[in-house]
């Protein structure tokens, strides 16, 4: 069977989540269309490098990802790094003919964004950008209803990404606080995951008019090692860096066919953890969905007899999509690792048929638009299209 070499940059969060997908996904999807081969892993120093090759199952590491991006040997390019890197990298790999899948936000703005999706199709290569949580069996669904028509022309959208990791004040300073690694805050880090959503399940995006907070405008500074997410003890003295990204972000959008809805994004809603949600009405039905519970869509068809009216679970197993590859039982259980697992076989699989992966630079480019003028209404308070915004590129 074929085999891909994988260069992955960054061994932290994301690079678990990624190593794991390769080393998992030829167990799942059977034949795999290639399998992933672990090649090399880059990170910033020789500590971090070496302990990513050994826990993570790859062959090599090093600490220059340029000189992985330009060995012949390597097929696919991932880039699992903060924010402010990802174009930097993926505009080499690309000039060296390599496959690129990158995580999200795919840049700090859409100007950055662009140069990207230009890179690569000017090098005509493969290209993917990491909003896995559409991955979800139970979100693939929802998407499957819509086309089959049976909730009808959609009228609503309502998404929200609510977690509760930087609500405490001690919570150190990530870089995710920081505009010039990260771009932006909860709207770049979650936001767009629903921007993802909306724009995967309803259509594209037209005019958006929004409210930004930053709720806590300075926190801990972090002393070095491996980037700490949530509260961590440090005691009253460390010094404290300021905060210059949103902490909440919440907005109105209209869509191209006609649709509205809104998105709501924050990392200090006590109580909620992984609260990535969406419910949407349609002149025949609706459809609610929760990623703290993944293995169920929750539905209510118009034409349900009118004593049995009201959302019911559908449970995603063996007949909803990707069924064929994952447990044989419904609600067996669908974790983070899968949407990765799934988002790696749809990745390789493009490579391999030739076809364009989905979400792909375009997708993150738009995303990226959105994102911009998002933070532009919250600036201005007026409502801003976005059709000027969008650049043809190609
Ligand atoms: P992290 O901070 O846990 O890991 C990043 C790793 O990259 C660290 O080991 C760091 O030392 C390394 N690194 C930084 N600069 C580097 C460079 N120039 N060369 C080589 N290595 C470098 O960050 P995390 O959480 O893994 O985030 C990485 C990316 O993944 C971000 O863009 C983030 O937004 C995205 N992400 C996506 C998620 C999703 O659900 N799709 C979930 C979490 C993060
Ligand atoms: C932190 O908010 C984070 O790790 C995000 O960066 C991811 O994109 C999200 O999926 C999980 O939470």
């Amino acid at each position: 069977m074929k085999k891909l070499n994988v260069g992955m940059i960054g061994g932290g969060f994301m690079g678990k989540a990624h190593a794991l997908a390769y080393a998992a996904m030829p167990m799942f999807f059977w034949p795999a269309p290639a399998i992933p081969h672990r090649h090399t892993v880059v990170d910033v120093n020789e500590k971090l490098a070496k302990e990513a090759a050994e826990k993570l199952g790859f062959e090599n590491y090093s600490t220059d990802w340029r000189a992985v991006v330009n060995d012949p040997g390597i097929d696919v390019i991932d880039i699992v790094t903060p924010n402010n890197t990802h174009a930097e990298i993926a505009i080499a790999a690309a000039k060296a003919g390599k496959h690129i899948i990158s995580e999200k936000p795919l840049a700090l703005g859409a100007e950055e964004a662009k140069t990207m999706l230009e890179a690569v199709q000017a090098a005509g290569v493969k290209h993917a950008v990491a909003f896995n949580y559409r991955r979800t069996p139970a979100v693939a669904l929802a998407k499957k209803y819509i086309e089959e028509g049976r909730i009808g022309k959609i009228l609503s959208f309502r998404g929200t990404y609510l977690q509760d990791w930087s609500a405490d004040p001690n919570s150190p300073l990530s870089w995710r606080f920081q505009k010039k690694i990260a771009g932006s805050g909860a709207l770049g880090d979650i936001g767009t995951h629903v921007v993802d959503f909306a724009r995967y399940l309803v259509g594209e995006i037209t005019d958006v008019n929004a409210v930004t907070k930053t709720w806590i405008p300075e926190r801990p500074i972090q002393s070095g090692g491996a980037d700490k997410l949530g509260t961590v003890k440090s005691d009253a003295d460390v010094p404290k860096g300021a905060v210059d990204v949103d902490d909440e972000v919440i907005t109105l959008i209209k869509f191209d066919n006609g649709a509205i809805g809104s998105i709501e994004a924050t990392r200090n809603a006590w109580g909620r953890n992984n609260f990535l949600t969406f419910e949407i009405h349609g002149e025949k039905g609706s459809l609610y969905f929760n990623y703290e519970r993944r293995d169920e869509l929750q539905v209510c068809f118009a034409d349900d007899p009118s004593d049995a009216k009201g959302f019911r679970t559908v449970y995603t197993g063996p007949a909803t999509p990707y069924g064929e590859g994952l447990w044989p039982i419904p609600a067996l259980g669908i974790g983070y690792g899968e949407t990765k697992i799934i988002e790696t076989y749809d990745f390789f699989k493009a490579i391999v048929e030739d076809t364009q992966a989905s979400p792909n630079f375009n997708d993150g480019y738009r995303i990226e638009v959105i994102a911009d003028r998002i933070l532009e209404s919250a600036k201005t308070g007026q409502w801003v299209n976005l059709n000027k915004s969008v650049a043809t590129v190609k």
